[in-house]
């Protein structure tokens, strides 16, 4: 089997070793965050690694209530003025598996010029440069991976940034500890419909729905199954859907909804209108399936929002992973794409004398 798919269903063991990790940091996160007292958050990270830093900040300011945001590197890097309210006041949040790719690592640089208060980095290599230049580092290394595409990365840095958010905002950090169960019970659950739905060669538009602390996962599902079977995917907040959108929405869509339990009754809904459209529906729901969806992953409810959503992922990766080798294409040699995006660091001197 492929590096991807190893990465995959190995994700159950490594987000044991990450929770536990986690877990025994609890006190120092919440030491090093009353010594630190920021007003605002940042996160930043590239591809994968945004989608994550959305996640991170939607937990941040859900666990602090202090304003937390989630952009790309890039935009920190080449427009601070839009992002940094408050330097001195701000604590930087940098993500990154490899903790070299070039923009995370410029973007840190330009936080630091203006004045930052602090960086934390999330990454999967310890002696990484991002880890060099962090104050505070947090590592999944368990969670390093062959593969271009980020699975158990993403996953096992989520875990970590939920750990993180719920050290600070005094949640039972041990709930992490639940996880590797029932990712497996989801594993062993799951795959054989998800494969099935990977299959399915008439579907070739798929939405990914996702809204509070699921848009970030639902971008991560998005970027997944373009990285690696070359489909075409979108992602949008789950009302958003319906303002235009929709109009792409036929008989040839699967529209995935992560549905949260906040906002279920809205989100089910817009599952319910585009299936009258004709789409295929792939619902993932926390607590009992979703009635009339084609397909539905029905998520353990006993697990509070804040801890479940690595259990999003699987499903979701693993439909990416089936439609990729049912296209009879290679996970681990996505088109275009490298494990890393190296720019010459020259090329953004100019930003650094201006404003
Ligand atoms: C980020 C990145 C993403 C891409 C893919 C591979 O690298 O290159 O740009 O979407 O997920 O990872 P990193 O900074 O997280 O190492």
């Amino acid at each position: 089997m492929s590096h991807t798919y190893n990465e995959i269903i190995s994700q159950p063991a490594g987000w044991a070793e990450t929770a536990a990790a986690i877990v025994a940091q609890t006190a120092a996160v919440r030491q090093a965050w009353d010594t630190l007292r920021p007003t605002n958050i940042l996160c930043a990270g590239c591809g994968s690694t945004y989608y994550l830093s959305a996640v991170a900040a939607a937990l941040l300011q859900s666990e602090t209530g202090i304003p937390a945001r989630g952009i790309p590197a890039s935009e920190l890097l080449l427009f601070p003025e839009l992002s940094l309210a408050d330097p001195a006041g701000t604590l930087l949040v940098a993500i990154s598996r490899s903790g070299t790719t070039t923009e995370t690592l410029l973007a840190v640089e330009r936080f630091r010029r203006a004045g930052g208060r602090a960086v934390w980095a999330i990454t999967c290599y310890p002696e990484s440069a991002l880890a060099a230049v962090a104050d505070r580092v947090f590592v999944a290394a368990a969670a390093q991976e062959t593969s271009v595409v980020q699975t158990r990365s993403f996953s096992n840095m989520l875990l970590l940034a939920q750990g993180i958010a719920a050290a600070i905002g005094d949640e039972d950090v041990r709930l992490l500890q639940r996880l590797p169960e029932m990712g497996q019970a989801l594993l062993d659950r799951v795959t054989e419909p998800m494969e099935a739905l990977g299959r399915r060669t008439d579907l070739d538009r798929f939405f990914f729905l996702g809204s509070g602390l699921q848009y970030g996962i639902a971008n991560e599902g998005m970027l997944k199954i373009k990285e690696m079977s070359l489909s075409h995917s979108e992602t949008y907040h789950f009302l958003e859907f319906r303002h235009g959108p929709k109009s792409l929405v036929g008989k040839e869509s699967l529209v995935a909804g992560l549905l949260s339990q906040e906002a279920y009754a809205s989100e089910r809904q817009v599952l319910e209108e585009m299936a009258q459209l004709g789409a295929t529906i792939l619902a993932i729901t926390p607590g009992e399936s979703l009635d009339g969806a084609a397909y539905s992953v029905s998520l353990p409810d006993i697990l509070p929002a804040w801890a479940r959503l690595p259990l999003y992922l699987i499903p979701l990766q693993l439909l990416a992973y089936y439609r990729t080798v049912s296209r009879n294409l290679d996970p681990d040699n996505p088109r275009n794409l490298g494990a890393v995006v190296f720019l010459d660091p020259a090329g953004f001197r100019q930003h650094d004398t201006a404003r």
